[in-house]
């Protein structure tokens, strides 16, 4: 196809609650929005950084920066750029994997409506619906965690993740456990806020019987990861340091990980995703599909990846209801604890584009080649 311009939208849009984490706390959620035109028709993508570099190295304004100065120029100057190109077309940029996964995913949408190919088909996907779980942030006391988690129980959420830090971990993991009783799917996200001092700390959660403690130490540190897998019987799940397909097989060899949460947008897209998922596969690792939060745009895709054979444990891909009041695209609902697969062409949503114009944080940045 010939991409005939990129248009770079930045929205705000309220969350119904706010999300807290170790490392912050949001009322809100700043897009990024890429928006392609081809001579075929139009795809979109979703950038999943957030609006600091908090999370990950990447942010809104950085990756918006990194599109139009870097990336863009390269997918304007490629002749018929396909979305299976693109990892090698944008090999000159290192990292900024979420800038890069944002245009990736509008390349594969594009590229999938014209075609009348759905991308659940194109990646593999074995399911026409996916289990679902649900992030809950940490609670101003342990009385709102339990009512705010109660409530996705009767939403009829398949499991529950608790947010977790020093100070908010062992106390409130055991009184959920007591909450939802002995056989529930329930598991722990550090997002990189303890150190190796913390392994006997850790340990402790082993009593509440959780499916996996997500990132307890920092990203770049899987030494620390493959001490803690040797000390503690819950598995050891890697979010943040898993950037790539050759992290990933290194931290699965050297112990640190026997389960992954795959981010399309903190690999590079859904095709490094695809590379990730076929790598654990092969080496029996579950893997589940992460969240950032994302709008029906994002959410459409991530939900056709955890269609795929690998995708065994339920993932954060939530319903629309559990972080906006109004979606950008038409809503994903729960039924049974379970998202549907979207089945039409590109990523089977409808982009509402007046919201996206009404919800504008500045005007949109139209880039053409020249
Ligand atoms: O670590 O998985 C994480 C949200 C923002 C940044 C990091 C994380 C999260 C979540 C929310 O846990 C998952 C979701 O429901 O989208
Ligand atoms: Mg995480």
């Amino acid at each position: 196809m010939t991409v005939e311009s990129i248009t770079l939208h930045r929205i705000r849009m309220p969350l119904v609650r706010p999300f807290e984490t170790s490392f912050g706390r949001e009322t809100a959620r700043v897009v990024l929005l890429v928006h392609l035109v081809t001579e075929t028709g139009e795809g979109w993508g979703e950038c999943v950084a957030g609006s600091t570099p908090a999370y990950s190295s990447e942010y809104v304004e950085g990756c918006a920066h990194v599109i139009e100065h870097h990336l863009a120029p390269l997918l304007f100057g490629a002749v018929d750029p396909q979305a299976a190109d693109l990892e090698r077309l944008f090999a000159p940029v290192v990292g900024h994997r979420m800038a890069k996964a944002a245009l990736e995913a509008a390349v594969l949408d594009a590229e999938l409506r014209a075609s009348g190919t759905s991308v659940a088909r194109y990646l593999g996907a074995v399911r026409t619906e996916v289990d679902c779980g649900v992030s809950v942030g940490i609670s101003p006391s342990i009385d709102d965690l339990l009512a705010e988690v109660q409530g996705y129980v009767d939403a009829g959420y398949r499991r529950i993740k608790l947010k977790i830090k020093p100070g908010w971990d062992l106390e409130p993991v055991r009184r959920v456990r007591e909450l939802l009783g002995p056989d529930a799917a329930l598991q722990v996200d550090a997002n990189t806020a303890y150190t190796r001092d913390d392994i006997a700390h850790l340990r402790q959660l082993d009593s509440s019987r959780l499916l996996l403690v997500e990132q307890p130490f920092d990203e770049e540190d899987i030494a620390s990861h493959v001490a803690l897998a040797q000390a503690i019987e819950t598995p050891v799940c890697l979010d943040e340091s898993i950037v790539s397909v050759g992290v990933a097989i290194d931290a699965i060899e050297r112990g640190a990980t026997s389960i992954i949460n795959i981010k399309p947008g903190r690999v590079g897209g859904y095709l490094p995703a695809v590379a990730i998922h076929d790598a654990c596969l092969a080496r029996g690792i579950p893997v589940w599909c992460g969240g950032m939060l994302e709008t029906g745009i994002g959410r459409a895709m991530n939900v056709a990846l955890a269609a795929l054979p690998g995708f065994t444990l339920p993932g954060d891909t939530s319903a629309s209801d559990r972080y906006y009041a109004e979606d950008l695209t038409e809503p994903f609902v729960l039924n049974d604890g379970r998202l549907a697969v979207p089945s039409g062409p590109g990523s089977g949503v409808t982009v509402r584009t007046e919201l996206v114009r009404d919800w504008a944080l500045r005007p949109p940045v139209l880039l053409r080649p020249h």
